[in-house]
């Protein structure tokens, strides 16, 4: 691979927990998906920098089956870990919620993944398992304990047969961390005479870190690195914050580099509201054998970061089938929408509101940059039924604009919601009827007449027929930030439909620009 220049964030978006793997000269990426189904997008690169959507892993309900309550950042699919071992790729992930950790298996990563191998009842606990091939034929894994097993807050590893998930020695706690609370994350690797423990610590938020130390045994006792942690953005000056929960990869020519998760805040106090998004820097290794990130440097937001070529999607694919952005929350996905062969989407009504926990009519796409508008048409099919577009972290946390045709003849409304947490607010606008609306929703800054510490907005518009923008309601962005609903999501752009079951709506196109 020849020298690039790294441009990040490199995965945009909602895109936390990230782990690597390499065969040949082609690099595997996947990240957490929470309660998005499919869940746990695969991404393949041959530079490091451009990555191509590969598939979701988990794409069937015998692989991830939710309970009927989901939701969308938070309990589901935990960090992964994504190995390739003689020929075959391993995906170890936990379930939270079901069982716990199980591994999924493909020969061909593009294509169908195995049904899970859930470890057994003695193995389970905990988050963030990984795997490691030894040359001996021996495979570790390691999960984050979560002390339950009576073990301290840390590190446990045990020795297992990824074929079945048994357990073959009994759970070992083999590291507390490197010094700072909420150790997770584990990754554990060889380079030269020494094993490497990777961990995330300081926890997901503003503190978060990544640690190290090595051993001459997989098992330990870990010498910490003399410069831990060996990548963190806390306190520092920097657009890129919350740096951690990384994963370690060498390149065909030697080189080093290192995979993690970090956030772009806004405003003061600073929030996120994109989610974790996935992040690149080189790794050198010093003389005494300890990695040095970046050069010892924080990481840089690109300048091209912001900007992102736009796309308008017509929602199926060249196989007849919902194009591989769109992700739904829990297990509703396929009694949601229809192909229908004229053009776009048809979304069959499941819920009267966004704010159940259940199934509702909801597939979305992942908001990318901190300015972005996103824009679909929806033709309305059933009376007093809601078609519209939202931008959604939780049931609980949602801006959304929808358009109502009523069957007592009191003409059409533009209905504007907003929930967050346990504040709801509804309001309605007569417009003139049209066969199909445009609706838009900007993510912008706009300091005029609002807070300047916070100019970032979500403002909701429909187009008249004469293609004019009519503002029907705004709102701040940061309420809809993890730092307010709590969890682990980020925000996604959906398109939706709300009313009595049978009630369906058509959603023509979608873009993002
Ligand atoms: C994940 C843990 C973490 O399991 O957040 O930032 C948790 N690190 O390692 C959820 O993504």
């Amino acid at each position: 691979m020849s020298e690039i220049s790294v441009s990040n964030p490199i995965l945009p978006g909602m895109h936390p927990d990230p782990t690597i793997c390499r065969v040949e000269d082609v690099f595997y990426l996947a990240t957490s998906s929470f309660g998005q189904f499919p869940g746990v997008p695969l991404y393949r690169s041959r530079d490091l920098q451009t990555w191509e959507f590969v598939r979701h892993i988990l794409s069937r309900p015998s692989q991830l089956d939710f309970v009927e309550e989901q939701k969308l950042g938070n309990a589901g699919i935990f960090a992964p870990t994504l190995r390739y071992h003689d020929g075959t790729f391993y995906l170890i992930t936990t379930q939270i919620g079901k069982i716990g950790h199980f591994i999924v298996t493909a020969v061909d990563p593009a294509g169908e993944w195995s049904d899970p191998i859930w470890l057994d009842a003695d193995h389970q606990g905990g988050i963030d398992p990984s795997l490691t091939f030894l040359e001996d034929g021996t495979v570790l894994c390691q999960v984050t304990g979560d002390g339950r097993w009576g073990e301290p807050q840390g590190i446990v590893q045990f020795e297992i047969d990824p074929k079945t998930g048994r357990g073959i020695t009994s759970r070992q706690f083999i590291s507390k961390g490197f010094g700072w609370k909420a150790t997770e994350g584990p990754h554990l690797f060889s380079r030269g005479d020494y094993w490497y423990l990777l961990t995330a610590e300081g926890g997901t938020e503003s503190g978060h870190r990544v640690a190290i130390g090595r051993s001459s045994s997989p098992w330990g006792p870990w010498e910490p690195c003399p410069h831990n942690p060996i990548l963190t953005h806390s306190g520092l000056e920097s657009a890129i914050q919350n740096t951690g929960h990384a994963d370690f990869i060498e390149d065909e020519n030697g080189k080093w580099w290192v995979v993690f998760l970090g956030v772009r805040p806004q405003g003061y106090p600073p929030v996120h509201v994109l989610g974790r998004e996935t992040f690149l820097a080189p790794v050198e290794w010093s003389e005494s054998g300890w990695p040095i990130v970046n050069d010892g440097k924080p990481v840089s937001l690109s300048e091209e970061a912001n900007k992102e070529s736009g796309w308008k999607d017509s929602f199926v694919n060249e196989k007849g089938e919902l194009g591989p952005r769109w992700v739904s929350v829990g297990r509703a996905f396929r009694e949601i929408y229809e192909l229908p062969e004229s053009k776009g989407l048809r979304l069959l009504s499941r819920s009267e509101s966004l704010s159940t926990p259940l199934a509702k009519a909801w597939v979305g796409v992942r908001m990318t940059q901190p300015q972005v508008v996103c824009e679909c048409e929806v033709c309305p099919e059933s009376l007093n039924a809601e078609l519209g577009i939202s931008a959604f972290m939780e049931h609980f946390g949602y801006y959304s604009l929808g358009i109502v045709e009523k069957s007592d003849g009191s003409g059409v409304y533009a209905r504007f919601s907003r929930r967050v947490i346990d504040l709801e607010q509804v309001e309605e606008r007569e417009i003139p009827g049209q066969s199909s609306y445009r609706l838009r929703i900007e993510l912008a800054t706009r300091p005029d007449g609002w807070n300047a510490g916070d100019p970032s907005r979500l403002i909701f518009s429909v187009a008249t027929e004469e293609g004019e923008w009519l503002e029907i309601g705004a709102g701040a962005s940061r309420l809809l930030s993890t730092e307010i609903l709590g969890g682990f999501g980020g925000l996604f752009a959906g398109v939706y439909c709300l009313g009595k079951p049978g009630s369906t709506g058509r959603v023509l196109w979608f873009s993002q620009r």
